[in-house]
């Protein structure tokens, strides 16, 4: 069982996704990638609908990337929740889909802002003497370092010593290659501030498969506004945030085929990374209602 009426510390969130594993061995797969640099498992959960089929198409989902970022993986764990605990009311989302879920990809970050500082951002790889962590989502061999990144290695947007210079993201990179063909749709949670951001963030210009990403992210922003009356703001990165190169959701889309790729920057809840607890439940549920959209926009499209 995880709650949601606080946030979860990593062991608890890996102790859950194990849970699962168990109470549900026909629909549940709990795999472990490899261990982040100071040596925490990276577990993926792979949901299915448990009728056996193999190479089905993927639904891949992230979050956690940034640490500070708590409400993200939140969001993972209720998606989790959702399809695995909620099946029967979700089963059209496991047709002809798998889900792959890795909901925390910077465990070290993640922990770090749970024991010693509130608003660390990066992994915790030293970097120089003085400095520790990279930021992840500037990490990604794409364009790296081109824009919006930073060399200084104490900043928080550095890009890394080299492309890739992560086990955390090294993990994903081939998590994501390895489910390339199979992957239509990559989703990767962040907070905040109400977006649904679509490559490019090296660039003003627009990937070819445009109109395909804004439907998808459309579908997502209109389902949470007639739900809750939530609104979210749907462009490219670039466009309507800011240019930034190296990120997961760039690379999905260049790099490991995959064709949608979106990065959802949760709601703040007036408390920028913290959210008071209590609205942990109502942003996930409302998280979930934009998700499940896109999932089915995606589902039609493939
Ligand atoms: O800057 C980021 O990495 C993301 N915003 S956050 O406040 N969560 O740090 C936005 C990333 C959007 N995607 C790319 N720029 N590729
Ligand atoms: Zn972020």
């Amino acid at each position: 069982r995880i709650s949601f009426a606080s946030f979860q510390r990593f062991d608890a969130i890996n102790a859950y996704l194990d849970e699962l594993a168990k109470a549900y061995p026909s629909r549940v797969i709990v795999k472990t990638l490899g261990k982040s640099y100071e040596k925490r498992d990276m577990k993926t959960i792979t949901i299915t609908n448990g009728d056996g089929k193999t190479n089905k198409k993927v639904i891949l989902m992230d979050a956690g990337i940034h640490a500070r970022e708590w409400i993200a993986p939140a969001g993972a764990l209720y998606v989790i929740h959702q399809l695995v605990e909620n099946y029967s009311q979700n089963a059209h989302l496991l047709k002809d889909y798998d889900w792959v879920i890795l909901p925390v990809v910077n465990p070290d970050g993640y922990e770090y802002t749970h024991t010693s500082s509130r608003m660390w951002r990066k992994t915790r790889q030293p970097v120089t003497s003085s400095c520790v962590g990279t930021d992840a989502n500037r990490n990604f061999d794409f364009h790296w370092g081109e824009v919006g990144a930073s060399s200084l290695s104490c900043a928080d947007t550095f890009k890394g010593k080299t492309a890739f210079s992560e086990p955390e993201t090294q993990l994903l990179r081939d998590l994501m290659l390895s489910l390339s063909g199979r992957a239509k749709f990559y989703l990767t949670l962040h907070s905040y501030g109400n977006y649904l951001l679509y490559p490019w963030g090296y660039t003003s210009a627009y990937p070819d498969n445009v109109k395909d990403l804004d439907e998808v992210a459309q579908a997502g922003a209109s389902a949470i506004r007639s739900s809750t009356g939530t609104r979210y703001t749907v462009g490219s990165s670039t466009n309507v945030l800011y240019a930034a190169a190296g990120g997961s959701d760039d690379y999905a889309l260049a790099k490991a085929n995959i064709p949608i790729a979106i990065c959802m920057e949760l709601p703040a809840g007036g408390s920028g990374f913290d959210p008071k607890p209590a609205q942990i439940e109502p942003f996930v549920t409302e998280t979930w209602t934009g998700i499940k959209a896109m999932a089915e926009k995606v589902i039609a499209k493939f």
